[in-house]
């Protein structure tokens, strides 16, 4: 009798303990430091899965992430993918072991994401997409998507192609340096200012290729582009970075960047204004990366379980050579 007895209670000791357990997981990812910190103190945990560091922008969307979360009190465990999808599949099934109260993360590429999104869902850890986009069909593995409509932007850029030449017979020669090959960026930088630009016959893209935005892969395309095309009227550069290496091919093919070649970029960092404001650069369409303060906001009503809305859309502005100039002073980033 007595065993029974003792049984018993032991057995709701153990049942007692197991949904004391299981009820730190439901809380929403639970502790995520391993200290047993995480919601008892009532701090937030995100893992957030930068795409790298191939950028002025990125390195200022970082600055305003880390920062944001420090000022919001919320622990941040960042990983930095160095632009490889790997890495960010990787980082965020770290971040689902160590049972983070949310992910956060910038797809480096947009397709590729179903499987580890899934994974994230079925531990009920919620996903917020930051500056980048997936192309998965399934609504419900992410909670909300924060950054700039890509597609407005090239429509942005084409617009003002459009104006430069509009007095130009033709033909009007131009190549275009892409960001890296599937990032949704790229894809929709592109896809927008051709939809602006695709339909006048007077503009000829003669050449089109990935500078995966960094400084120096858009040097040495536009070193290639220079020798395989001696009459290029306009570049059309997907950021700023990749923007500023074309400008040293430029020069050192012995041609004035801003004047013999036209120049429109994306981003409108603080070195992008400089040769913006020198004339090197004449348009830049901005895409601003400080998206941090609103994401902490947006992980901060998630986690507390109220619903947000399903896009939250940066708001972002365009810059002509005397416009940088006034704005320079001032710039955050
Ligand atoms: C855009 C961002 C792009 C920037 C580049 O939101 O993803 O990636 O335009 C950066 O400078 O590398």
């Amino acid at each position: 009798m007595l065993r029974k007895v003792s049984a018993v209670v032991l057995g709701g000791v153990l049942v007692a303990a197991a949904l004391a357990a299981c009820g730190g997981q439901e809380r929403g990812g639970g502790s995520g430091t391993g200290s047993g910190a995480g919601k008892d103190d009532g701090q937030i945990v995100m893992g957030f899965s930068q795409v790298g560091a191939e950028s002025g922008w990125r390195t200022a969307n970082t600055k305003s992430i880390q920062e944001s979360a420090e000022a919001a009190g919320i622990k941040l465990q960042f990983s930095d993918a160095q632009q490889k999808q790997e890495n960010q599949i990787k980082a965020i099934r770290s971040f689902i072991s160590q049972k983070v109260d949310i992910i956060a993360f910038s797809p480096v590429v947009e397709s590729g994401w179903d499987t580890v999104l899934k994974e994230a869902k079925d531990a009920g850890i919620p996903v917020i997409l930051t500056d980048r986009a997936v192309d998965s069909p399934d609504k419900t593995l992410y909670k909300t998507f924060i950054g700039s409509d890509f597609v407005v932007e090239g429509q942005k850029a084409g617009e003002w192609v459009k104006q430069e030449f509009a007095s130009a017979s033709g033909p009007v020669n131009m190549v275009e340096l892409q960001g890296n090959t599937g990032a949704a960026p790229a894809i929709d930088r592109k896809e927008g200012f051709a939809s602006v630009i695709g339909s006048d016959p007077k503009f000829k893209m003669l050449a089109s290729q990935p500078g995966d935005f960094t400084r120096v892969k858009g040097k040495e395309v536009m070193e290639a582009f220079l020798r395989a095309n001696p009459d290029i009227d306009l570049l059309y550069a997907h950021n700023d970075d990749m923007g500023l290496g074309a400008i040293e091919a430029i020069e050192a093919a012995g041609k004035k960047p801003g004047t013999d070649i036209k120049i429109v970029t994306v981003d409108a960092v603080k070195d992008g204004m400089q040769a913006l404001a020198d004339g090197k650069i004449n348009f830049i369409v901005e895409c601003s990366p400080l998206l941090g303060p609103q994401l902490m906001d947006l992980a901060k009503k998630v986690v507390a379980g109220e619903t947000v809305p399903e896009r939250v859309l940066t708001e972002e502005t365009t810059f002509t050579q005397e416009q940088a100039k006034s704005a320079l002073p001032d710039r955050k980033y």
